[in-house]
């Protein structure tokens, strides 16, 4: 049976990349398909966090996910480390997993830059935890940006390596979801990087929680080029800014960037930008108003993630089960 899992690092406040790039869409498969989606805290500590933040921005990201439409009576909704399961198969992939296919992956080449013999273990090993997330719970289908493909690639060969070494078909290959115009929004600043949580400077990214205002100053202020925008999709080809913000105001808006530039080709930005940052503001405020109110009864979020952690450990254990002895582990 199709089944869909996904996650979010609570490594900071949401910002505008995860929402298109991967709520939104969550939501939009919600009631098609057999749903689990997680707030991954096991994955945020690969950096050092804060405590009382991580607890903040764990709330923050299920008042997202629960902002936007998901639903707890048709999807679990969970955070990681409170179904152990995923740590115990994470250990038993990084067995699995080999060292020359973590040195392959391009996220860690990014995070760890030329410090690479300071960053913790945990930041290398990060891969084959999220491959024990998805493979969990048997999950087909794996709705990402277009920044997390290589590690649902890496997740195909982790199975499918476990399944020659133990003489077994146990595991699924898993298909990564990517596509449409926010499979890969942009930093505000600069063009060629991706929009994240913990970017240096706050103007290179929309919090989910900013204000109308910083979202209008954010978009006024963002990065862009002389030119107008084009009378065609195919002129925003090698105007990596002029791009992303058509991409920003299509995938907010449910339209395609050909549906955006058949409206305002030819506008300069003095046109676009406003227009842009009136839509944000439409489409965001409603949800940021409703995560505010959902953040000021933190107990109520806590029960929500308990209940969804229960039903979570239902599915999971039994394939952890059946993953031990798979691998030889006596249980009694
Ligand atoms: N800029 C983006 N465009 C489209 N999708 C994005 N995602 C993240 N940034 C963009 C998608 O959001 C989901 C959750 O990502 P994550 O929290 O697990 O980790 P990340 O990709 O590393 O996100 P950040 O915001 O950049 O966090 P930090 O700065 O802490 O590393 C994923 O589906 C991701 O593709």
């Amino acid at each position: 049976t199709p089944r869909v899992f996904s996650g979010i690092k609570p490594s900071g406040g949401l910002q505008l990349g995860n929402y298109l790039g991967a709520i939104k869409r969550f939501v939009g498969m919600q009631g098609e398909m057999e749903t689990i989606y997680c707030v991954v805290d096991l994955h945020a500590i690969t950096v050092w966090q804060d405590p009382q933040e991580l607890a903040r921005g764990t709330r923050e990201v299920a008042a997202g996910y629960l902002a936007a439409g998901l639903d707890p009576t048709k999807s679990i909704l969970f955070n990681q480390s409170q179904v152990a399961a995923h740590a115990e198969l994470g250990w038993i992939f990084n067995c699995v997993a080999r060292m020359g296919w973590m040195n392959r992956m391009t996220q860690f080449k990014d995070k760890a830059g030329k410090n690479a013999e300071n960053v913790s273990l945990g930041l290398y090993a990060y891969p084959s935890l999220m491959a024990a997330d998805i493979l969990l719970y048997h999950a087909t289908h794996v709705p990402v940006g277009e920044d997390q493909k290589q590690h649902v690639e890496l997740t195909r060969d982790i199975a499918a390596k476990f399944n020659h070494d133990y003489k077994t078909d146990f595991f699924p290959l898993t298909e990564p979801v990517i596509g449409g115009p926010a499979a890969r929004i942009m930093n505000l600043r600069d063009g060629t990087k991706k929009m994240s949580k913990s970017g240096e400077s706050d103007m290179e990214r929309i919090n989910m929680l900013d204000d109308a205002d910083t979202i209008a100053k954010k978009f006024k202020k963002a990065k862009s080029d002389p030119e107008p925008l084009p009378e065609n999709v195919e002129g925003l080809k090698d105007r990596p800014e002029a791009r992303n913000l058509v991409d920003i105001y299509a995938a907010l808006n449910d339209q395609t960037p050909e549906q955006v530039i058949a409206e305002f080709g030819g506008a300069g930005w003095g046109k676009f930008k406003p227009a842009l940052a009136d839509m944000a503001v439409a489409k965001l405020a409603p949800i940021s108003g409703e995560m505010k109110r959902l953040m000021d009864d933190p107990a109520e979020i806590d029960r929500i993630l308990g209940e969804g952690a229960a039903k979570a450990r239902e599915i999971a254990e039994p394939i952890l089960k059946k993953t031990y002895d798979i691998v030889g582990m006596l249980r009694s």
